[in-house]
C-alpha cells in the first residue's frame, strides 16, 4: 500500500486555542501523497466558511503515518431514532430525553449521565471529548477545556460513498466524519458509549453510539443557535486510561466497509 499521511486542521477566533481563542472548526483526514493538496483545500475551506464565524487562527498539520494502521468496520446499526414529540416547547427536551434513555438502556446510570452533561456544560468552547467513568461519573482525563481530540482516522478510499449509497444517506462530510469518529472510538473495548452533538449553532442533530446499539441519530437534540457542543465518552474506568487516550489520539484507524 502507498505511504499514508494524516492532515489535521483546527481553527479558532480571538487567537489560537492556546491563547484562549474560541474553537471554530476542526477536521481530520488520512490520504495518500497525490491527494494531499485536495484534502488540504477541503480542510482550508471547512475552517474558513464555518457558521461559527471567521477564524483568525488556523493550523493545518501534515504528518506521515509510520505506525501500522488498524482497520475498523463502521458501527453495525445505523438508525434515525423516532422522537416522541415533534412540536411545541417540549421538542428540545424530548431530543435530550431520548438520548439519555438510550444511554440508560446501554447501561449508563442516570446520575452518571447528568454529571457528565454538567461537566461539559462548564465549558463554552471545547474541541475535544470529555472522558467519564461510566460507573462513578468521575472525569478520567485531565485536559480541561481542551478535552481529548480523537485524531488519525478516516474512511478507506471511497468506502464511505459506498456505505452511504447502500443506506440511502446523503454522502456529506459531516456524517462521514462523525461516523468515522464513532467507529474508531467505539472499537476500543474501554468505550461503553458515546454522546455527541455539534457545537455548530445551525446543526441540531446529535447521536448516541455504542457497539451494542450502533449509531443512533437524534434530531433536535439542542436548540437552534446554541454554540455549545458535547462529546462525551463513557468509559470503563477499570481499563488503562493512558493507553486508551493514546489509542484515541495516535493510533491510525481506517474505516472499511465491504457492503
Ligand atoms: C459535529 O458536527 O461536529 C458533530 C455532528 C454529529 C451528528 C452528525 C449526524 O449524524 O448528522
Ligand atoms: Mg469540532
Ligand atoms: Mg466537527
Ligand atoms: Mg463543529
Amino acid at each position: 500500500m502507498d505511504k499514508l499521511y494524516n492532515l489535521r486542521m483546527r481553527a479558532a477566533q480571538g487567537g489560537s486555542h492556546e491563547q484562549g481563542g474560541t474553537h471554530i472548526s476542526g477536521g481530520e483526514r488520512i490520504t495518500c501523497f497525490s491527494n494531499i493538496q485536495q484534502v488540504a483545500m477541503y480542510l482550508l475551506e471547512k475552517g474558513l466558511t464555518h457558521c461559527k464565524g471567521r477564524p483568525d487562527f488556523m493550523q493545518i498539520q501534515l504528518e506521515s503515518i509510520p505506525e501500522s494502521v488498524t482497520y475498523v468496520q463502521p458501527l453495525e446499526r445505523w438508525a434515525n431514532v423516532e422522537r416522541f414529540v415533534k412540536e411545541g416547547d417540549t421538542f428540545l427536551k424530548e431530543g435530550k430525553t431520548v438520548a439519555f434513555q438510550l444511554l440508560e438502556i446501554i447501561g449508563i446510570p442516570k446520575k452518571v449521565i447528568d454529571r457528565a452533561v454538567e461537566i461539559v456544560s462548564q465549558y463554552s468552547s471545547m474541541r475535544g471529548a470529555v472522558l467519564i467513568d461510566a460507573h462513578s461519573g468521575k472525569r478520567l482525563d485531565d485536559r480541561g477545556e481542551k478535552g481529548v481530540r480523537v485524531s488519525r482516522l478516516d474512511w478507506l478510499g471511497n468506502d464511505f460513498e459506498k456505505w452511504a449509497r447502500y443506506y440511502h444517506v446523503s454522502a456529506n462530510s459531516r456524517i462521514r466524519e462523525a461516523l468515522a469518529l464513532a467507529a474508531k472510538v467505539n472499537n476500543h473495548p474501554a468505550t461503553i458509549a458515546e454522546l455527541c452533538w455539534s457545537d455548530d449553532p445551525d446543526y441540531t442533530t446529535g447521536y448516541v453510539a455504542s457497539r451494542k446499539m450502533g449509531y443512533q441519530r437524534i434530531e433536535n437534540i439542542k436548540t437552534y443557535g446554541d454554540e455549545r457542543g458535547c462529546r462525551i465518552f463513557f468509559v470503563d474506568g477499570q481499563k488503562d486510561i493512558r493507553s486508551y487516550i493514546n489509542y484515541l489520539e495516535n493510533q491510525p484507524v481506517l474505516i472499511t466497509w465491504e457492503g
